[in-house]
């Protein structure tokens, strides 16, 4: 896997509940992340954008009577199958896949891909804790599910294209929680999951936090995904995304994090894959989410100050 990274857009916006997500692998792609990636040393190449399924309508109840809570399931399907059978078999030719969002349904398809030749560790860094299901979720909106789907919760126990069964609670950490519904609430206490808050970070520090994260992730497994949800950051630093929340990680931390996840790759090459979801530059002004997207991914790919 070690020097070649394939970009695989899914420009997915099904998952979430207002439109402009769909372009935000344009809008991280336009601010350079291919040239960020081969200035860090390694070669890039892009598999273009996965095609995304029509609506009948966009009225997410009108096409898909039987999924209950879960707007539009059946796209998220669709989408999720073939991301995951990409995502496969680049880890296959021995290429870093790349996943960039999209609002975060699209890691389902990453993880279960990732995750079919493997047992996959999951470094998580999001304000939301994504372990909603069609029976907990308040919204719908399945981007508030996808470690829901790969933990194959509730209704997801069915779906052979969203569990992933070599993902385990105990090799999952959260890092930077601040907005978690009460349902999600009490299954992180009753499970093996790892979370650390926001309030984690100020009392502990983003390094320290972060080191024991991906402790958590590598400890028997045989590789991590790391998913980059830019509402993990503070809204003033990363106004362009859907779901914002206040009190978030600062720029600096970021990048602290992301080149902990590439130091501890360039050590022991634990990096399975990656995605970096809800990017959406209707929101932003200057494309400046975007911009931070690429930078953060680069940091996570070896790119230093000096
Ligand atoms: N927990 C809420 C829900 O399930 O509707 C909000 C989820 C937002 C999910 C995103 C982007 O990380
Ligand atoms: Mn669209
Ligand atoms: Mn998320
Ligand atoms: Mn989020």
């Amino acid at each position: 896997m070690d020097r070649t990274v394939r970009i695989i857009g899914a420009p997915m916006d099904y998952g979430a509940n207002r439109r402009g997500v769909d372009m935000g692998p344009s809008a991280i792609r336009y601010a350079g992340v291919a040239e960020r990636l081969e200035s860090a040393g390694l070669a890039v190449t892009d598999a273009g954008d996965l095609q995304m399924p029509r609506a009948e309508e966009r009225d997410p109840e009108a096409n898909q009577p039987n999924r209950g809570d879960a707007k539009f399931l059946r796209e998220v399907e669709d989408v999720s199958r073939r991301l995951a059978r990409e995502v496969d078999e680049t880890i296959r030719e021995g290429v870093f896949p790349l996943v960039l969002g999209g609002d975060h349904s699209i890691a389902i398809g990453s993880m279960n891909g990732s995750a079919r030749d493997a047992d996959l560790g999951v470094v998580w860094f999001d304000a939301h804790a994504d372990l909603n299901t069609p029976e907990t979720s308040p919204s719908g909106n399945v981007h508030g599910m996808p470690l829901g789907a790969a933990l194959g919760r509730g209704i997801f126990g069915e779906m052979d294209w969203a569990r992933a069964p070599r993902v385990r609670e105990e090799s999952i950490a959260y890092v930077g929680l601040r907005s978690i519904d009460d349902r999600e609430r009490e299954r992180i206490r009753e499970s093996d999951i790892t979370s650390f808050t926001m309030s984690d970070i100020d009392s502990r520090g983003i390094t320290t936090v972060v080191e024991e994260a991906l402790d958590v992730a590598t400890t028997g497994t045989d590789g991590i995904h790391v998913s980059l949800d830019l509402d993990w950051l503070d809204p003033k630093t990363a106004p362009g995304v859907g779901t914002p929340v206040r009190g978030g990680v600062t720029y600096r931390e970021a990048h602290s994090a992301l080149e902990a996840v590439s130091t501890r790759h360039a050590e022991t090459g634990v990096l399975r894959s990656m995605d970096v979801v809800e990017v959406n530059p209707i929101l932003d002004e200057a494309n400046e989410t975007a911009t931070l997207a690429a930078e953060l991914t680069a940091s996570a790919f070896g790119k230093r100050i000096l």
